[in-house]
């Protein structure tokens, strides 16, 4: 029997294809991956990690450049961005959301959540992934949650021990109604402002206060312009990492899926990180002069009563199943 040349070379071809698995269908791209705070902090840190991790994974040749302190503009600048595809990637609030889509506002509901791993499992559980889910007709894509983390407040006129304490104090808060029902049932004067225009209005004094996770507190230097920080832990802030549907859409299978693992584990380094940023963030806040009062529960409980009414206004608005559904997931992950 003669072999042709061009058999060998086709035998040979199939052969080395087939032992090297599939080669990987990845082509040089530029990932604008915009956040909101600094580059120093939980969010940037895991931003780092998330394009080194990226860059191993497929040879170098998914680039992802990370954009921090809302240089790309804030969160609900960043997702009109993505939707119109104009920027590839970033990671924000869930609370910011809700202008696409107010299911997302189901997270903020005062003291949902009791802890971390509460929250992980309802995240990552069927009830956040089918939220995430439905972001695709609205032209984004969900990839994972990572953690903001349990929210504090801070201001600069008084100590909060109760929420009376809170009376006419401007509060900034997140553009969300959850959040101002619920900060105007404690009888603040709660102002929606993006993140990027927070400090500048504390400094100046367009806001008194505002409540972010002591992480946040730190790593964005609010203990400058704030003395006062109240232990609430009243909501647990996930973030979300999202990209642009309409690049997504004309990524490679391949390409999806690093990207899709790469995200898995940059989530897993960040609430790694965070949790144990966290613990050390209220001494360090100490230090920097910050006055730190711990609410008694005996407050917290009178807090969650008069927040009651925020949840049923939400759940009143079209969102009795969302919020039914997520009190019967958590009643499963108590047992
Ligand atoms: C807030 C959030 C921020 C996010 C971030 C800038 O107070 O807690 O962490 O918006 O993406 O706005």
């Amino acid at each position: 029997m003669k072999l042709s040349l061009k058999s060998i070379v086709t035998a040979a071809a199939l052969c080395c294809v087939a032992a090297a698995g599939h080669a990987a269908d990845f082509k040089p791209r530029i990932i604008r991956f915009g956040y909101g705070l600094a580059e120093d902090s939980n969010q940037g840190h895991a931003a780092k990690f998330f394009a080194d991790d990226l860059a191993k994974r497929t040879g170098g040749k998914l680039k992802m450049k990370g954009f921090g302190s809302a240089s790309l503009g804030s969160d609900v600048q960043m997702q009109n961005a993505l939707i119109g595809g104009a920027q590839e990637m970033m990671v924000g609030s869930t609370a910011t959301l809700v202008g696409i889509d107010s299911d997302f506002g189901v997270y903020d509901l005062p003291f949902i959540f009791r802890n971390e791993k509460e929250a992980d499992a309802i995240l990552d559980g069927p009830f956040g992934q089918n939220l995430m889910a439905k972001l695709q007709e609205k032209g984004l894509v969900g990839l994972v949650y990572w953690e903001n983390g349990f929210r504090n407040l801070t201001n600069s006129k008084r100590p909060i021990a109760k929420m009376e304490d809170l009376q006419g104090i401007k509060l900034r808060v997140m553009q969300n109604p959850v959040y101002i029902d619920m900060f105007k049932g404690f009888g603040a004067n709660a102002i929606p402002l993006a993140f990027s225009e927070l400090f500048t209005a504390m400094e100046t004094g367009t806001v008194d206060g505002q409540e972010n996770p002591v992480t946040t507190i730190q790593s964005s230097k609010f203990y400058e312009v704030q003395k006062y920080l109240s232990l609430t832990k009243h909501v647990y802030s996930p973030w979300i990492v999202l990209a642009s549907k309409k690049w997504w859409d004309g990524l490679s299978a391949d390409e999806k899926k690093a990207i899709q693992e790469s995200a898995a584990a940059t989530r897993d380094f960040e609430r790694k990180e965070t949790r144990e940023s966290s613990a050390k963030a209220i001494d360090f806040l100490k230090q920097k002069g910050m006055q730190v009062t711990v609410v008694s529960d005996k407050e917290i409980e009178r807090m969650q009563e008069t927040t009651r009414q925020a949840t049923q206004k939400f759940a009143s608005e079209g969102h009795t199943k969302l919020v039914k559904d997520l009190q019967s997931d958590l009643e499963k992950v108590r047992k």
